[in-house]
């Protein structure tokens, strides 16, 4: 089922429509916002000029950087009277980026939060839980703004008070938890220290995102309730959640709503696009935003575009499911570590919990990486042997030697209750 047929528009019939939306964009972007205006001009782009998608590679890059620069409003295309809401996300300093809405980039988000929804298999018959944070998070609202769309009914819980979010799992039923991954895992693990069994948990679906996480670890959310796991992916700078979404259908990449958000992915060194299949950093150009038009935003995210039709009949590009970061990447000793290359090792052993932590210290002047992991409460296997295995396992698929590997009792780390979760911990 789909919630538009502009989901099953023809590639040219898009595209003729992406052409159109990005020639408006650059107009809007260049009389209403200086920054754009100046940037444009540096880059000779004149908007009468789009005629393809081409054109999209000689316009400028934004990035976070320049949103920080340009706080709290320099990129705003509009007045504070026509804004009618403002989120802000906040990074690991500075001050956080602030953005911005029109009442019809209120009913954009209202459309592509809904379809969303719908591709996840979310209907109107279902009672939604929904934990992510309401506030200047985009998670909450967001996915708020969607469910009142399609006409669900939404437990807004927010983000924490895990108790309870069980107790209303419970009581009220709930078909649908939307929250992140990791506070999904925490969820299912406080049920079981309740004494509930969390597969048991009326739950059917829950629409997990605002994080990384590895397929594993989706598979280890899955089996531990007894769900179908479905990955939205979303940032604020360019509307919140509802940028893309896998399809309950095929689960087989997120469809990105191209009608809107138009994705290309390039060399994170180069900024060169690179071709469909290649893995580099998701950049997006936002085709009808007024209050905050955004041009090729580089999102820092690292993913792959296909545009084979999906099996759900959705023409839209899909984007490979968001593992890391093209700034996760951590350098040991001169070599290279993805945190997400670990979590699959850590996931795939079953003794082992899916929760972990990294600590990288300097010790005269050597770097130093520290893993600890926890094992299964059913653990009552061998210790030393499940560590001997473990550290065999990461050190082979990270090249690297592990300094230490702490195999803890359950509980032993710390976990997030409200917002991301915190996995790497650089003391250097
Ligand atoms: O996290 C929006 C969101 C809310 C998405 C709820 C999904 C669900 P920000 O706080 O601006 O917005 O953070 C955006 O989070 O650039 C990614 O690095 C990461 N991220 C978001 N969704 C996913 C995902 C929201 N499904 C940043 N997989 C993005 C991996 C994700 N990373």
């Amino acid at each position: 089922m789909v919630y538009s047929e502009r989901e099953r528009l023809s590639r040219e019939e898009l595209e003729e429509r992406q052409v159109e939306r990005l020639r408006e964009t650059v107009r809007r972007a260049r009389e209403a916002v200086p920054f754009y205006a100046e940037r444009l001009e540096e880059h000779g782009v004149s908007a009468a000029e789009i005629d393809s998608l081409d054109y999209l590679q000689t316009l400028p890059t934004t990035t976070k950087e320049d949103f920080r620069a340009e706080y709290p409003d320099g990129l705003f295309a509009v007045d504070w009277a026509d804004v009618s809401r403002i989120h802000a996300s906040s990074g690991t300093s500075g001050k956080p980026k602030i953005v911005s809405y029109t009442d019809d980039d209120l009913d954009v988000w209202a459309e592509v939060m809904a379809r969303s929804l719908v591709a996840a298999g979310v209907s109107a018959d279902d009672v939604v839980q929904n934990a992510y944070g309401y506030g200047l998070f985009t998670g909450g609202l967001g996915l708020h703004i969607g469910l009142e769309e399609i006409g669900a009914a939404v437990v807004p819980t927010g983000g924490g008070g895990t108790a309870r979010q069980i107790e209303m799992l419970q009581d009220l039923e709930s078909d649908v938890l939307c929250c992140t991954p990791s506070y999904c895992l925490y969820l299912a693990e406080q049920a079981e220290e309740r004494g509930i069994d969390p597969r048991e948990l009326p739950l059917e679906r829950v629409v997990i995102g605002a994080e990384p996480f590895t397929d594993p670890m989706r598979e280890e959310i899955e089996a531990a309730l007894d769900v179908t796991a479905v990955d939205i992916y979303g940032l604020s700078e360019i509307i919140g959640p509802g940028v893309s979404i896998e399809c309950e259908h095929a689960q087989d990449g997120l469809h990105i709503w191209e009608d809107h958000f138009l994705p290309e992915v390039v060399d994170p060194q180069t900024g060169k696009q690179l071709p469909p299949g290649e893995e580099g950093e998701l950049v997006l150009t936002t085709l009808t935003k007024e209050a905050l038009p955004v041009l090729r935003y580089r999102t820092g995210d690292v993913t792959a575009l296909t545009y084979e039709t999906c099996d759900c009949g959705r023409t839209c590009v899909r984007m490979d499911n968001v593992t890391g970061r093209t700034d996760d990447l951590l350098i040991v000793r001169g070599v290279n570590v993805y945190p997400s290359r670990i979590e699959e090792e850590i996931v795939a052993v079953d003794a082992v919990a899916p929760h972990y932590r990294i600590d990288l210290r300097r010790e005269n002047n050597l770097d130093r990486i520290e893993l600890t992991v926890e094992h299964h409460p059913s653990f009552d296997g061998d210790r030393d042997a499940l560590h001997q295995r473990l550290h065999r396992r990461v050190e082979d698929a990270l090249n690297v030697s592990l300094d230490a590997l702490s195999v803890e009792p359950p509980g032993s780390i710390e976990r997030t209750e409200v917002g991301k979760v915190k996995r790497v911990y650089d003391h250097r």
